[in-house]
């Protein structure tokens, strides 16, 4: 029997059982399940739901729903969706009924991170964040922070059950753990890589290379060429300001393409979207702790913020509309990113000197 068999039971009793035994268990009085996550749900959040209705329904023939909190946006999100048939009941459809199990996955309840707020009792919270949650009272916990994607640890759950995993299955998961490691920057457990090596057999290669290239739609490049117009830096942080930001999930995306700029550590992308301030954040330190640096920078702000090492997202609520008051509350964030990455007030330079920006016009 393999360590990762053994947990450590109630009082400190050691008991034999695995996770997703316990886990399985703790269904048995329920008649349904369905699954919730964070809002505009990313493929870790989608492949967790999918592996563990496949887990649930295959080991124990219950009906299973997965929902939907928030649009999803981002173009390689939606074409996974598509592509692999994820089906989602938007959150606000669902009605929720005590034999329904409820199963929280790759968020904590009470982060900020969702719409879902304590409609129900929730029954397991499965997760690898960072950011704490209110967990009081939830009769099953998995929460394993030293992991790259909750995708892995679903993975582990359906190895341990030994249930085999169809093509569409497998293909979640694979991307749902590839999108949280792959690139940069890259948070890997040896779980995260045993999962990845289970399922790479099994995925449809088609369809994975179809979503990694999805179409994307011109407000991608919009985003990008609002980003690249008003980026600065400040020593080795680089700060992109959107002031129109087409969908909330293109402040990652494009913040996933400037962390690469050679001469910085730290960028942020904030941009405006229905009277919220946006924020993602990347680094390329590791153990930097930025869910935690951006939740304590954002809390003062009235924000709400959270992730992992070296991602963080969040946001600002804007109490105005008025340029000015904009404007304020973008000097403040600076200051206090400044601040917290020990870096002197100082004036940002231009990414893209405006002289370069208007001689290429045509
Ligand atoms: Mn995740």
């Amino acid at each position: 029997m393999s360590r990762h068999s053994t947990d450590a039971g109630v009082n400190g009793r050691s008991t034999q059982l695995r996770r997703s035994d316990r886990f399985l268990a703790g269904l048995e009085d329920f008649k349904s399940v369905t699954f919730v996550s964070h809002v505009h749900p990313d493929p870790d959040a989608l492949g967790s739901m999918v592996g563990l209705a496949h887990l649930v329904e295959t080991c124990q023939g219950k009906p299973t729903r997965l929902t939907r909190d928030g649009q999803i946006c981002r173009a390689e999100n939606r074409a996974m969706v598509d592509l692999l048939g994820i089906d989602l009941i938007p959150t606000e459809k669902i009605r929720w009924r005590p034999t329904d199990a409820v199963v929280m996955v790759d968020s904590q309840p009470k982060t900020g991170r969702h719409s879902f707020n304590g409609e129900v009792d929730l029954y397991a919270v499965i997760d690898h964040h960072q950011t704490p949650g209110d967990l009081d009272g939830v009769p099953f916990l998995d929460i394993r922070r030293s992991l790259g994607a909750t995708c892995s640890l679903v993975t582990r759950y359906l190895m341990e059950q030994e249930i085999s995993i169809p093509d569409r299955v497998a293909t979640s998961l694979y991307y749902g753990i590839e999108t949280e490691l792959a690139g940069f920057p890259r948070e890997a457990s040896s779980l995260d890589d045993t999962a990845l090596h289970h399922l790479f057999p099994l995925i449809d290669k088609d369809l994975l290379a179809k979503i990694r290239n999805a179409p994307l739609p011109e407000a991608f490049f919009e985003a990008l060429l609002q980003a690249l117009q008003c980026s600065f830096t400040y020593d080795r942080l680089l700060i992109s300001w959107i002031n129109d930001l087409p969908n909330p999930e293109l402040a990652a995306q494009v913040v996933d393409f400037m962390i690469r700029y050679e001469d910085i550590d730290w960028a942020v992308c904030a941009g405006i979207y229905d009277e919220q301030l946006i924020l993602s954040m990347r680094t390329t330190w590791p153990q930097a702790h930025a869910g935690e640096m951006l939740r304590q920078i954002v809390s003062k702000m009235g924000g709400k913020a959270g992730g992992h090492d070296r991602r963080a997202g969040g946001y600002i609520r804007l109490a105005s509309p008025s340029t000015n008051s904009i404007e304020q509350v973008q000097a403040e964030l600076r200051r206090r990113l400044l601040k917290a990455l020990h870096i002197d007030e100082c004036r940002g330079k231009r990414l893209v000197p405006r002289r370069e920006m208007l001689q290429n016009m045509v």
